[in-house]
């Protein structure tokens, strides 16, 4: 797939996601707007997945470390063709599949349970420290938000996998500089991640989040170390009036902005 198709696919993603949260009156719109670029790299370019058989032993990996932002997991997911994409309007509701945080219990090819920020990266170190002992194929893939690398169990992680050798495994940091109520510099400020990550002995790259030359790219690099790769994104990419403002990780929009926010997404759809 070109990168003009992704970039298609991911404003419609951007839009079901959009619609999602109004409807349900809840979700992280701005955290799921800087991931879904990535997500829609990884679903549809660059990972081995079978939405018809979603535990095949050798698919890739993906852990959403940064499971607020499920919704946008569920909606890639759907149309990837792993859920039926009408299900996407139960996200919330009672009895549905789709909470406010992945369950792998339920819904088809989420790979683990995540919520609780700092647990995804230690669960991915496992998943490819194991491939590594069973001599599996797949590669794994996890994604943290910067203000969730402030975690220590991250801290702990990230040097086992160098001592490890998991080359079989890619760190995407989410770098929109925005966590909960705050920027990332007015709290604990672990930014700039590259030097960090490096001394640790990672192999480092670092891109511009929301663009698909740069993205699948560095998806795709490997070395013999494990591999990081710090994505500068906009919280609220897509939607002019969200981005980069720090209300926006969990706000939901009213009618009026809604209407805006759908024009500006569906302008070249
Ligand atoms: C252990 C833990 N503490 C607090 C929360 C509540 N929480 C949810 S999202 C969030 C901010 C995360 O910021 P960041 O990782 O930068 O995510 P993004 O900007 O990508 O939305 C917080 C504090 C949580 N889910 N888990
Ligand atoms: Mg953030």
């Amino acid at each position: 797939m070109l990168p003009n198709d992704l970039d298609r696919i991911a404003r419609q993603i951007r839009l079901r996601d959009l619609q999602a949260v109004y409807e349900a009156g809840a979700g992280h719109i701005g955290g799921e707007m800087s991931a879904i670029d990535i997500l829609t790299a990884l679903y549809f370019r660059v990972m081995r997945v079978f939405p018809d058989a979603p535990r095949q032993p050798d698919r890739d990996r993906f852990v959403l470390s940064k499971g607020h932002v499920g919704l946008a997991l569920y909606v890639t997911l759907a149309k990837r063709g792993f859920l039926p994409e009408d299900e996407i309007s139960t996200f919330l509701k009672p009895h549905s599949r789709l909470n406010g945080h992945p369950n792998c219990n339920k819904v088809p090819g989420v790979e683990t349970n995540t919520g609780p920020l700092g647990h995804g990266l230690p669960v991915a170190v496992g998943m490819a420290k194991a491939a590594k002992i069973t001599g599996a194929s797949y590669h794994t893939y996890v994604m943290t938000g910067d203000g969730e690398m402030q975690e220590g169990s991250n801290w702990e992680a990230i040097p086992a996998a160098a001592q490890f050798g998991l080359n079989n495994l890619t760190l995407i940091i989410d770098h929109n500089r925005f966590q909960q109520g705050a920027a990332l510099k007015d709290t604990n400020n672990l930014a700039p991640f590259r030097p960090k990550l490096e001394s640790f002995g990672w192999h480092v790259s670092e891109i511009n989040g929301n663009a698909m030359d740069e993205i699948v790219p560095a998806l795709e690099t490997r070395s013999d170390r494990p591999h990081a790769i710090v994505a500068h994104t906009n919280k609220g990419h897509g939607i002019s009036f969200m981005q980069d403002r720090v209300d926006w990780h969990h706000k939901v929009p009213n009618a009026e902005q809604y209407k805006i926010a759908v024009a500006e997404l569906s302008e070249s759809l």
